[in-house]
């Protein structure tokens, strides 16, 4: 009697542990199931679409090559190393006027719409490189031609972006790269931008376009100062800060129209907030500059010098908060991302 009992409680609780063991297997049945249908409903071509445009490149071949079948979460890239093994240094540059744009594209079949990524390591930071232009064409075809296998060197996630100023009223360079910083983010979430003239092309890798926790100026010295900073302060050229950094800032100011000022007024703002701009070492931070003469339409502002006076009291208001502009159009090129837009004209 006392024997049966027991049998009769041990098969009592086995019959609750084979019950819990039921339930368990259909919860994690369902649960497999419904990450099944995500992953399906991710690689469904129309939503695919949809997603690609906000996404790197390298989200887009991870989404297009995610079998339906597939279990396991896609495979992590390692990171890239904290120096690229492809730099090397100092380089000549020439800039050959037989060059056209077509051989550009041949020598970087990596790059789709003006973005890359490493193919083997995860970069270290994304990158949108952005050049404001307007008439510059052939300026354009040598930094492209330089400065896509620099970057490709650079083991960095990078899209460069054009942004063209259209009509012929006076040039702004500052409200372009406003632009810029604007339109870019509708693409992808880059963590750093870089503000570069069409003209100066980087003579060193090792000159690294990634951004630092504080504001950088990457143009030491170029051929025609003799490779000396310009003067005290100078922050144009090309300049690289953090999403972060440019919105702490509130972005350039909008009104300087014609040549010179913008890149001082930017140097304001980044004091104002207690920033401080660093820079690579002189042997490294070196350009050429192609050279040109002032264009029309960029005469030399005399306004600027009122302007940098009155920009404490107006830089929470005039910047990326109230950069007005209309965009004609975005073409995805092979090379960049070409976007031109109506800015409008100096006011009075
Ligand atoms: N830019 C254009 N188109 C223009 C004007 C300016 O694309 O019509 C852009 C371009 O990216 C250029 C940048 O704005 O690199 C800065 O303009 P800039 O190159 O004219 O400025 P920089 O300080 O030259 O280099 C000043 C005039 C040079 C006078 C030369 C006489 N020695
Ligand atoms: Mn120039």
């Amino acid at each position: 009697m006392g024997l049966c009992s027991h049998m009769f409680k041990i098969l009592r609780r086995g019959k609750y542990f084979v019950l819990l063991v039921l339930l368990l297997s259909v919860l994690a049945w369902i649960a497999t199931f419904s990450g099944e249908t995500e992953k399906a409903v991710l690689v469904s071509p129309a939503t695919t679409l949809t997603l690609v445009k906000e996404d790197s490149l390298r989200d887009k071949v991870n989404t297009l090559t995610t079998a339906p079948d597939r279990l396991n979460t896609p495979p992590q890239k390692v990171d890239c190393p904290q120096e690229s093994p492809l730099l090397q240094g100092a380089m000549k540059l020439s800039f050959e006027s037989s060059l056209k744009l077509k051989d550009v594209e041949n020598d970087n079949k990596g790059v789709i719409e003006g973005e890359y990524e490493p193919s083997d390591c995860a970069a270290r930071q994304s990158v949108a490189i952005l050049i404001p232009h307007r008439n510059r064409e052939r300026h354009l075809l040598y930094l492209l031609h330089h400065l896509h296998p620099f970057l490709q060197r650079q083991q960095l996630h990078y899209t460069i972006y054009v942004i063209q100023q259209a009509g012929d009223a006076t040039f702004n360079r500052a409200k372009l790269l406003n632009v810029g910083y604007l339109e870019a983010l509708k693409d992808y979430s880059w963590e750093c931008f870089i503000f570069h003239d069409v003209d100066l092309v980087p003579e060193n890798d090792h000159n690294l376009y990634i951004c630092d926790n504080q504001p950088k100026h990457l143009v030491v010295g170029r051929n025609a100062t003799g490779y000396k900073l310009r003067y005290k302060g100078y922050f144009g050229g090309v300049t690289a800060m953090t999403r972060d950094q440019f919105l702490q800032v509130n972005g350039f100011s909008n009104t300087y129209w014609g040549w010179g000022g913008e890149d001082d007024d930017l140097r304001i703002r980044v004091e104002l907030q207690k920033m401080k701009i660093v820079r690579p070492p002189a042997d490294v931070a070196r350009y050429t500059m192609v050279f040109h003469k002032r264009d029309s339409g960029n005469e030399i502002n005399k306004d600027r010098m009122r302007l940098l006076g009155r920009t404490p009291q107006v830089w929470r208001k005039d910047g990326l908060n109230s950069c007005s502009y209309k965009t004609l159009s975005v073409e995805r090129l092979p090379l960049y991302v070409n976007v031109t837009v109506d800015i409008g004209k100096p006011q009075s």
